[in-house]
């Protein structure tokens, strides 16, 4: 095997359906497979790694190496993302403020920076949406893809890096990025179509490159709250996750408060007060119950084994 002379080139892989990865490559596109040893280990290369590829004349390219990430998600599986872009919206698919917390949360323990944009404002506004989120201390951007309303905005953020678009199924990801990009024709399902085949319109991950340079990804909605235990964060790391919590936290009264039933909890005397959105503390108490039951059952789990 002539290995120790192979050339290595760098990329970025935009997509990966089935094993079988693309691999952006001094301004080509190239079908990579993994090497073998990827596929067990924790570092299965996905969409936004820079990776190390080798070019045979002949035969499949291969992915040698995966870069060191900055960050990276389970779902949608993306790394090294510069900014998660939540799209959600008041209209047909109402879009679930839970949902949104728990999103907000994984990238709050992540340091991943999360704008959200509440689109279809031509159906409805979505004020209650921009008021919690604004509140809460995110950028929003009120949108529509039907009209054009906010999408100048949010390419102006779109400069560098990786932008990740997330959001519950039919909520208009795909529709944003064909405003954002009029060159591309992302698939876009009618919602009546949707619900009747009960899945999703857009099936995988896959980056596109913007005018500007920047790569944006549009992703498969989600439609469940599936528990994904991988991007879930530790119970006590949750409330510095909801980074609105972190102006209150200093001033309760018990240093390990969890800001549950505790007496002297700034963080509920806040909302309380209305400085907290009530939605995002509910949030909050149900991603810390769900967070407590796996803690048991992992004990549980151990208990038996051992
Ligand atoms: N009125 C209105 N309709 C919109 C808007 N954005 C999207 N839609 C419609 O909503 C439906 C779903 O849009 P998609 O862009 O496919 O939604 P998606 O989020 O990509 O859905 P998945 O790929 O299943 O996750 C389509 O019928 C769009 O035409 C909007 O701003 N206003
Ligand atoms: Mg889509
Ligand atoms: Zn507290």
């Amino acid at each position: 095997m002539p290995c120790m002379t192979d050339t290595l080139y760098e990329g970025l892989i935009i997509r990966s359906v089935g094993g079988l990865y693309t691999v952006e490559c001094e301004g080509e596109s190239v079908d990579c497979r993994a090497r073998g040893k990827f596929r067990l280990s924790e570092l299965k290369p996905m969409v936004g790694d820079r990776v190390l590829i080798v070019r045979p004349g002949i035969g499949e390219a291969v992915i040698r190496e995966v870069c060191v990430r900055t960050n990276s998600l389970i779902r949608p599986a993306v790394a090294n993302i510069r900014t998660l872009v939540v799209i959600a919206s008041e209209a047909p698919p109402v879009t679930q403020p839970f949902l949104i917390d728990r999103v907000s949360a994984i990238a709050g323990h992540k340091d991943i920076d999360m704008i959200l944009c509440v689109n279809k404002c031509d159906q409805k506004r979505g004020e209650s949406l921009i008021d919690v989120y604004t509140k809460a201390g995110f950028r929003v951007i009120p949108m529509s893809a039907e009209t054009g309303e906010g999408i100048d905005e949010l390419r102006s953020v779109m400069t560098e890096g990786i932008f990740v678009l997330t959001g519950n199924s039919g909520v208009g990801k795909s529709s944003i990025l064909n405003r954002i990009d009029p060159t591309r024709k992302a698939v876009v399902g009618a919602l009546s179509e949707r619900i009747g085949r009960g899945r999703q319109t857009t099936r995988h991950v896959e980056l596109y490159k913007l005018p500007s340079g920047a790569y944006v990804a549009d992703t498969p909605g989600f439609q469940s709250f599936d528990v994904e235990r991988m991007d879930l964060v530790l119970k006590d790391d949750l409330a510095h996750a909801f980074r609105e919590f972190a102006d209150f936290i200093p001033n309760c009264r018990y240093a390990d408060c969890h800001h549950v039933k505790e007496q002297g909890c700034a963080v509920r005397q806040a909302v309380e007060a209305g400085e907290i959105p009530e939605s995002r503390y509910e949030s909050y108490l149900m991603l810390y119950e769900s967070m407590k039951d796996i803690h048991e059952w992992d004990l549980k789990k151990m208990g038996n084994r051992g």
